[in-house]
């Protein structure tokens, strides 16, 4: 294109905010005009979700300005910038945080209400962007948010799935799975750019070519296809920085293939290019593990490939050559699955912009940092050889060079270890041959983060131990943290107002270290009862849903003790469930007279079993007929009820969370890198149930052994412990519910056996009996300190006060500062 005609930068700056009046009647009659003109309803006539339309449209034209303006901003002042690459963006719904990082929320309210219609109620209508499966894909949405709010000039890449996460379906206590097609009903989040696409080649051969004297490498790939960019504005708080989330999609490429065209088979020649699409049509439902599928590999290098591309040429039209790329750029990988990165940067700065091998490598060594987000084996991707040989043939032979010039300098540093080399080696030469991903980005990364002090420890001396001791310098972490924006101000408005009241400001909401201020005021009788009001209309909500998902009426009297996740052996959903096996037969075993001394419970799971992961999926059927029986049972009553909460979602987890009054986070020990709910339950003054794994060990810290439910073996135990085996002494309690559940109490009795198998007879891995003695006495506490209102509300309280250091905001920073070198760049007013 060309010829569009530019307003100075300068102007621009002058222009602005002066386009979209914000005030309640300019935004009525924005609202209506959308209504009209981009809904194409009658603005006399519309219902909920046409005026959630509207009212998003009318919100995303206030993005749209500000992005422009941050945009233009960025360019102006050509700042280092950071590259956030991911496979996986959990982003939820857009509405209300984006009115409320605009800081017009109450005046959109207020427009709304004369027109008949409630911001929350609309705000319900919207579908979440689920692009992602679980802590991983939630973090990078958080940190996003932080990025826009800390003013960086920060960039996030991933693919735009046609289809999210799966919807989990609950029937006869099975869960089922079905597609999220999320873009059904239009997205205005999103900006299509027809105009900025790439071609992404794949398959073909590698062949010599004379040049310059000497030989070159040209790969002649045998398909291409376009990626499309979809543009996402992500919101500032307290800034008019909007920053982008660039998400490609597939389509045919525009190059017609005469050949195919030519033959006469027409209808096929269109099939076989729509085939193309199906590279970005479906998130991975599995969170741990997709080692030796092709399309995954596919959706990696394309999202990869078009990211570069676009990364390339925006340096490009500011710089001449790449002598200041490394200054201009930083790339992070999150996780393993962009790590074909790497080598795609090799390719380009090699093969097509000429520069030496060496050079390229300097460039590359310079630009990139990786986090990791496992601790799990299966967690680490390998790619078998011959996978990318026919998929990406140029980058197996840049591998294998990366490869051979790290393996011979390593042999000068350590010797002729040939274990120690194997282990160490990009490629593993097993039965299978593949390509170590996770070995590939710690070689070429200048700093591998983990993601919490303690899983820093396990990948120092565990998982990258060999490569710690040659490069102790890299190894850092960034513990993780959640945006106080969303987790608090968006999903739990009434405490934030709370909060705001309570510290005379709101600036803890861009200024989160202010919270602690609430220690001050832990004792006072007022803020209790505030506190406790505030706790009881998000229970009250709370039960509400519950009703109305699955038909169990709770007491909001009774403790809400909520464990909510993605179903994992290593996050003990089973520990938990034959704890409430435990005390329901206490129940029902003891005196009718003693029963007036059970507090109260209501048991809340919720989580999604990834789909051929088998004995996660019983652990929710297991859940629910546990479920069946107890709450159908009337010597039982209030006493306990236990719910399965269905389809858990970022949605659900927002209207959970304010409602809990106990949560559990009980994987355990050594298996949680971190663990980034329970911040999240924390900041909304829910107390937490726990063992010392991931983030637990530094939120102890911040709010005290105290003030928390602490239970089971330590990290350092674990391997001893698992030794023992089939000796290891387990208590008879939990023998018996074991057995409760094997003959058959709550039915299924062939179903659940190898479930029952997988803790007992010595195959206990996760130590669920060893701990459960613990466990039951964790609970044991935390039924009394329920019971002493006012010590609950103190802990609460200061719960939400000791959760400052787990702002993503904190997190970010250190990156910045520590790991990506970059500078904040406000866009001025
Ligand atoms: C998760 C970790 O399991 C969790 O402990 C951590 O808090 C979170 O990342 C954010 O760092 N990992 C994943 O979600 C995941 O998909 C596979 O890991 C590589």
């Amino acid at each position: 294109r060309g010829g569009e005609t530019r307003v100075g930068v300068e102007n621009m700056f002058g222009l602005m905010d002066r386009f979209l009046k914000s005030d309640p009647s300019s935004l009525q009659k924005d609202i209506l005009d959308h209504v009209e003109y981009t809904v194409a309803r009658s603005r006399f006539s519309f219902d909920d979700f046409e005026a959630y339309q509207a009212l998003a449209h009318s919100v995303r034209d206030r993005l749209i300005e500000r992005w422009h303006d941050t945009q233009l901003h960025f360019k102006k002042k050509d700042p280092k910038r950071i590259y956030f690459l991911s496979m996986e963006f959990l982003m939820g719904r857009s509405l209300s945080n984006s009115a409320i990082n605009l800081g017009i929320r109450d005046q959109y309210a207020d427009a709304l209400k004369e027109l008949g219609f409630e911001f929350e109620v609309l705000a319900e209508q919207e579908g979440d962007a689920a692009l992602g499966n679980g802590g991983l894909a939630r973090l990078s949405a958080c940190q996003m948010d932080s990025l826009a709010t800390m003013d960086y000039p920060a960039w996030g890449y991933g693919l735009r799935y046609q289809y999210g996460l799966f919807r989990q379906v609950i029937l006869d206590g099975y869960q089922h799975e079905q597609p999220d097609y999320w873009l059904n009903f239009g997205n205005p989040w999103e900006i299509e750019r027809v105009h900025v696409t790439y071609p992404v080649k794949f398959y073909g051969t590698v062949e010599d070519e004379n040049f310059n004297g000497g030989k070159r490498k040209v790969w002649l790939p045998g398909e291409t296809v376009e990626a499309v960019a979809y543009d996402n504005p992500i919101p500032g708080h307290g800034t008019r920085n909007t920053i982008t989330l660039r998400l490609w999609a597939a389509k045919p490429s525009d190059q017609i293939d005469m050949e195919s065209y030519n033959t006469g088979d027409y209808i096929n020649a269109v099939v076989n290019r729509q085939r193309a699409e199906t590279i970005s049509s479906v998130l991975f439902p599995d969170d741990r593990s997709y080692q030796g599928k092709e399309l995954r590999l596919k959706q990696q290098y394309f999202f990869v490939s078009a990211s570069l591309q676009d990364i390339i040429r925006r340096f490009k039209d500011s710089h001449s050559n790449f002598d200041d790329f490394h200054e201009k750029v930083a790339l992070q990988l999150n996780d393993t699955h962009p790590s074909l990165a790497i080598a795609e940067v090799m390719r380009v700065l090699v093969d097509e912009e000429h520069l030496d091998w060496n050079r390229a490598w300097d460039i590359v060594c310079k630009i990139f940092s990786f986090t990791t987000h496992t601790v799990l084996p299966e967690g680490l991707e390998k790619v078998p050889v011959d996978l990318l040989e026919s998929l990406l043939p140029r980058h197996l032979q840049i591998i294998y060079d990366i490869n051979f010039d790290y393996i011979e300098e390593l042999k000068k540093k350590i010797g002729l270890d040939y274990d120690r080399l194997s282990r160490m080696s990009i490629v593993e030469d097993g039965a299978i041959k593949s390509i170590r991903m996770a070995n590939l980005a710690i070689v070429c990364s200048h700093t591998v983060n983990g993601v919490s002090r303690v899983h820093s420890e396990l990948l120092k001396t565990r998982v990258f131990k060999d490569f710690y001791e040659l490069w102790p310098h890299k190894f850092d972490y960034k513990t993780n943290g959640v945006t106080q924006r969303r987790w608090i101000v968006v999903s739990n408005p009434s405490l934030s107002a709370l909060i705001s009241k309570w510290l005379g400001t709101e600036a803890w909401i861009r200024d989160v270290d202010l919270l602690a201020g609430l220690q001050e005021q832990a004792a006072n009788a007022d803020l209790h009862e505030e506190w406790r009001m505030v706790r009881k209309v998000n229970k009250m909500r709370l039960a509400e849903y519950i009703e109305a998902m699955s038909g169990v009426k709770v007491s909001v009297s009774a403790m809400f003790d909520v464990q909510i996740k993605r179903i994992h052996e290593y996050k003990r959903q089973l520990l938990n469930i034959l704890g409430i096996v435990h005390r329901y037969d206490c129940i029902k075993n003891m005196e009718k007279s003693d029963r007036t001394k059970v507090v109260p419970r209501v048991c809340i799971i919720g989580g999604k079993a990834a789909p051929g992961y088998e004995i996660a999926r019983k652990i929710i059927k297991l859940c629910n007929a546990v479920a069946e029986k107890i709450n159908n049972d009337p010597d039982v009553g209030d006493l306990l009820k236990l719910v399965f909460i269905p389809d858990y979602n970022v949605s659900v987890a927002e209207l959970v969370i304010p409602g809990a009054d106990l949560s559990q986070h009980i994987s355990t020990a050594g298996h949680e890198a971190s663990g980034t709910g329970s911040m999240k339950f924390l900041m909304n003054g829910c107390l937490l149930l726990a063992t010392e794994d991931g983030s637990t060990v530094e939120i102890i810290e911040e709010i005290g052994k105290d003030n928390m439910f602490l239970f089971g073996a330590k990290m350092h135990e674990v391997p001893a412990l698992r030794e023992k085996g089939p000796a290891l002494k387990v208590p008879l309690q939990f023998a018996r519910v074991v057995r409760m559940v094997r003959d058959g109490y709550f039915g299924f009795q062939d179903y659940f056996e190898s479930l029952c198998d997988k803790v007992e007879g010595g195959n206990d891995f996760y130590l669920l009996g060893y701990d459960f003695q613990s466990y039951l006495e964790a609970q044991a506490a935390a039924d009394k300190a329920f019971v002493d209102q006012e010590k609950w509300t103190r802990m609460s309280i200061l719960s939400t006060a000791g959760s400052g250091r787990f702002s993503s905001d904190r997190t970010i920073e250190e990156y910045a500062e520590k790991t990506w070198g970059i500078e904040p760049c406000r866009c001025p007013f």
